[in-house]
């Protein structure tokens, strides 16, 4: 079923088409908004066919099915990807030559989809476009927020949050299907094995189809809206009481209204466990409402069906199958059986205030039924394991952990990078991997190369195409065919113009949006991602600082020219990594406006990352920085985009990129930094964070210079918290690895002095990093965890 070709007349004339009928305007009235709709709805039509297609195939061959459960799904603007994977991006440009607006001006035009976080959220995006790039059936589950993640300003350097508005224009790639809706019960009591909720609402389907590369098969990302049971309360309305009336809709309407801002920080709320819970019933509703369709034996859906939980968010599915299963006539015992051999569970962390733990006082009110089933769970297990350690009960000091209940109702358990799942083992889940050994397993993360690369990086794109032919962008491995050209002059001068043009184009928006200049010619080093003090953004802004600090007392040396990028979100209660933004602000807004620097140096952070500023700025890195503490990012997903725009890695041993090292090369990896052994060593030594910043004269000025408040004369006490934690509570050991971190920082120096070795690195990481698609991530999860093979 692949894909019929289709002219620039052809498309013109669909977009003319839905310009005049479904937007109700002539070319001559028509907004840029009007004109980005129509060519949507006119790329979206080219997906129907193929989608029908998908699904009717599915059913014909009764294949087994994945489902992908997910809080977050951080998909970005869906315009330019569609038309990416349909083949259509330079139809589109022609289709709509002397009309009016260009297809890029239609493309920025967009609001981003932001229904996720971070890394989480954004894995879900990659998965759910490569599941169908490999033509699996699969359906992914979510939440339609109203709001996704909040916008972010920055007013005297502090971050200031606004809401994010993206449903306030229609969003044209989403189906509304009122007539799938399922009831959602929450609170009430229990008799025996019968809940009567005391509230319920109703979830209705949003549905958004994912094309996957060359538009051969589509599947469907269902997103849940929140409303009402009853629109008004018709006592209250008789009553002549209008306003109160409306309540009930109001309320129910809360649940899918916005999304909880925190990455890796669980929030305890009961409105999130209430999202939840929402999410995955009508999740499960659906998923056995299909099954029965063709099939009659609930004790066989582990053959047609397996489940994805994306980390412990959705854990509340365990219970939530068992139920829906007793409700068809199972017996407890043989829900839960069958709950084992369906449902899976992805780890995305180790760190302690992400595992989500809920009080059983609130699990009871909210969702009482559950509270009982996980207590029999609970039993259940224990019983089964009567040498069990006490300590890996689902129950524990009256909280319900998460974890362990996702881990005792799944067939597999994965972590997302080598390292993390040996720690997965050895730590957290240390007693559930003795009493289940060979359920944990990993699936290193990956990345769809078809956005990050084919689409944010057409100049790299193109000139990979041309050197290695076509095919590699859903063949990522093809890219190793790159290497013995690396070498060649033409070659060399095409990567190097292209990583040139790229560095123009952010530079060009850089000034635009920030007014600050930067000169295309430095180092652009950029650390985008989410502000965590695990993440030590502090140890990259204090390395600036000394830097600076450096070039000043020496303003004619012969320095190499640095532009220092950051971008990123802080949780909007997260006090330490808002003082981390400010202080960030603060010391760009010194150093850019010091004449002695002569511009070597500029610091720049653009407001409001998102994973469109992400395709702008990947492609034109020159280094990416992932120097986050040893042992405590589970993955990290940028730093795989960051290798495969061909920029090397500045880094510690943690996540993947332990990986990414391994596959690029120790001599293209500019390594640094404790290994998560030695990080857990080290805070094992009292005042190991005075010993370490006694023993640099580099730290010890760098923060002497903060204290003094050089970069808050306003204020001059604005950062005393942020060096005394440096002194006192250094959990994340940015003064332990502050000498390694520079030292590394000097080495990339030396190399970028020698340009025709740098280009190689940067080249040789593009050509090594094919194993990080997305695509062999999927692969990994189809042999290994789901038992699945494409349909097609
Ligand atoms: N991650 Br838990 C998030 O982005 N949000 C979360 O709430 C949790 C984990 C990230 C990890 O921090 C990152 O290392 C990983 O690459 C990513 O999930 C995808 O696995």
């Amino acid at each position: 079923m692949a894909l019929d070709g289709i002219t620039p007349q052809e498309l013109r004339d669909a977009v003319l088409w839905h310009l005049t009928y479904t937007l109700g305007k002539d070319p001559g009235h028509a907004s840029l908004y009007d004109w980005r709709m129509a060519m949507s709805f006119s790329l979206r039509d080219r997906i129907v066919e193929p989608w029908f297609d998908s699904t009717r195939l599915t059913y014909e061959t009764g294949a087994k099915r994945v489902y992908y459960l997910s809080l977050e799904f951080l998909i970005g603007k869906m315009l330019n990807d569609a038309a990416t994977n349909l083949g259509l991006r330079d139809v589109a440009e022609r289709a709509l030559e002397g009309l009016g607006p260009r297809f890029d001006e239609l493309v920025a035009d967009e609001p981003d989809a932001a229904l996720g976080n971070g890394g989480l959220g954004r894995l879900a995006a990659c998965f759910m476009e490569s599941l169908a790039t490999l033509g699996v059936p699969a359906h992914g589950y979510g939440i339609r927020y109203e709001h996704g993640l909040f916008r972010q300003r920055f007013e005297g350097g502090r971050q200031v949050e606004t809401p994010e508005d993206w449903l306030k224009q229609k969003h044209p790639w989403e189906f509304e299907r009122p007539e799938v809706a399922y009831e959602i019960g929450f609170k009430g009591s229990v008799h025996g094995d019968s809940w009567s909720p005391g509230e319920s609402v109703m979830a209705t389907a949003h549905d958004m189809p994912i094309v996957g590369w060359q538009g051969k098969w589509a599947n469907t990302l269902r997103l849940w809206a929140a409303e009402s049971t009853n629109l008004l309360d018709l006592d209250r309305f008789n009553a002549g009481d209008y306003t109160a009336a409306a309540e009930p809709e109001a309320l129910a309407r809360t649940i899918s209204r916005v999304l909880y801002p925190d990455d890796t920080t669980y929030a305890g709320k009961e409105l999130r466990l209430k999202q939840e819970y929402f999410m995955v019933s009508a999740a499960l509703q659906d998923i056995l409402r299909r099954y029965f369709v063709t099939q009659t034996d609930p004790r066989q859906l582990h053959k047609h069906v397996a489940i994805q939980l994306n980390d412990t968010h959705p854990a509340i599915a365990g219970p939530e199958l068992i139920r829906l299963l007793m409700k068809r006539g199972l017996t407890f015992e043989e829900g839960a059986g069958v709950a084992e051999r369906v449902l899976n569970y992805t780890n995305h962390t180790l760190l302690p205030e992400a595992l989500e733990r809920w009080s059983t006082w609130l699990m009871g009110n909210v969702l009482p039924q559950h509270m009982d089933l996980i207590e029999r769970l609970d039993d259940r297990h224990r019983k089964a394991h009567p040498d069990r350690p006490k300590h890996v009960g689902i129950v524990q000091n009256n909280e319900v952990h998460m974890g362990n209940l996702a881990f005792i109702m799944a067939n597999k358990v994965n972590g997302v990078s080598a390292l993390h799942t040996d720690l997965v083992k050895e730590t957290v889940f240390a007693d559930l991997h003795a009493l289940h050994p060979g359920r944990i397993v990993n699936q290193t993360n990956g990345v769809t190369p078809r956005r990050w690369l084919k689409l944010a990086n057409p100049a790299l794109a193109t000139l990979i195409t041309d050197t290695i032919g076509e095919g590699w962008e859903a063949d990522l491995d093809r890219l190793q065919e790159l290497e013995p050209h690396i070498g060649d002059n033409g070659f060399a001068t095409a990567f190097g113009a292209a990583k040139r043009a790229n560095k123009v184009a952010l530079s060009n928006w850089i000034g635009e949006t920030t007014g600050i200049a930067t000169d295309p010619d430095a180092i652009f080093d950029i650390q985008i991602k989410r502000i965590h003090e695990y993440k030590r953004q502090l140890m990259n802004i204090l390395q600036t600082v000394a830097l600076w600090h450096r070039i000043r007392q020496d303003p004619d040396g012969d320095w190499v020219p640095r532009v220092k990028i950051f971008g990123g979100k802080s949780a909007p209660g997260y006090a330490v990594a808002k003082e981390i933004v400010h202080l960030i602000n603060d010391v760009a807004a010194v150093i850019n406006a010091d004449p002695q620097v002569k511009g070597l140096l500029k610091v720049v952070y653009p407001p409001n990352y998102n994973v469109s500023m992400a395709e702008r700025l990947i492609p034109a890195a020159d280094l990416s920085e992932q120097i986050s503490t040893a042992g405590k990012e589970a993955s990290g997903t940028g730093n795989m985009k960051f290798a495969l725009n061909g920029t090397p890695t500045i880094g510690t041993l943690d996540g993947a990129n332990v990986e990414i090292r391994e596959r690029v090369g120790a001599e293209n990896f500019f390594l640094f930094g404790m290994t998560a052994d030695e990080v857990v060593a080290r805070r094992r030594i009292p005042d190991h964070a005075r010993l370490a910043i006694e023993a640099s004269q580099t730290l010890r000025d760098v923060l002497q210079i903060v204290a003094e408040g050089r970069f808050s004369p306003d204020d001059p006490d604005r950062y005393h918290g942020i060096v005394d934690r440096m002194w006192h509570h250094d959990y994340f050991l940015v003064a332990s690895d502050f000498d390694a971190f520079d030292a590394a920082q000097s080495r990339v120096d030396s190399a970028w002095r020698d340009p025709a070795g740098w280009q190689r690195m940067a080249a040789l990481n593009t050509a090594r990093v094919g194993y990080f698609s997305s695509d062999r991530t999927i692969r990994g999860y189809m042999a290994d965890i789901w038992d699945v093979t494409p349909a097609s």
